[in-house]
């Protein structure tokens, strides 16, 4: 009975003292580091498209000798926050910063559990003569957990994400603790 008490005892001080090393280590400890509360998109990359649209038709019509004309539309949760300029006459696998404006402007940050939008268009002249060629998208339901990794980096460059239709872009953006 008596060893058998010391032993109760023993676990007590046992479990006491872990509560106690545990609240010191806890997240206000000076080597803690918290996760990012958002992140800023700071840039876009186009590096591939499909040459020809889902009819088999080339952006442009015809052989393809009149390639297209992409430019992209950057949402968060749905509303239009960006248009690029547009990248005359593209090879399907060259390589476009997206990143100068027509409209809005980069960066655009996203908060926790917040939907990124990049949808490629076929610039095809006067909007009001030609509408534009939708391409594809990239569509990331929670972009801030996609992108960070846990490892309290401060950002990610050039980083691939393919959408539909052949799409890819590389993105570089920022964490914001
Ligand atoms: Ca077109
Ligand atoms: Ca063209």
């Amino acid at each position: 009975m008596m060893k058998r008490s010391l032993l109760i005892c023993a676990l007590v001080a046992f479990a006491l003292a872990s509560c106690k090393k545990d609240e010191t280590t806890s997240p206000s400890g000076p080597t803690s580091q918290s996760d990012p509360v958002s992140f800023r998109l700071d840039s876009i990359t186009l590096t591939g498209f499909n040459a020809m649209n889902g009819n088999g038709s080339y952006w442009d019509g015809g052989n393809g000798s009149n390639p297209a004309d992409p430019f992209v539309n950057v949402y968060k949760e749905d509303v239009l926050l960006f248009t690029s300029t547009v990248a005359s006459s593209a090879s399907n696998t060259g390589s476009y910063a997206m990143s100068t404006p027509a409209s809005g402007a980069l960066p655009i940050a996203y908060g926790a559990g917040t939907k990124l939008e990049i949808a490629l268009w076929d610039d095809d002249g006067d909007p009001n003569n030609n509408a534009p060629d939708y391409m594809g998208h990239v569509v990331i339901d929670d972009a801030l957990t996609f992108f960070y990794g846990g490892d309290h980096a401060a950002g990610f460059t050039d980083l691939q994400v393919t959408g539909n239709n052949g799409i890819t872009f590389l993105l570089t953006g920022t964490f914001v603790y």
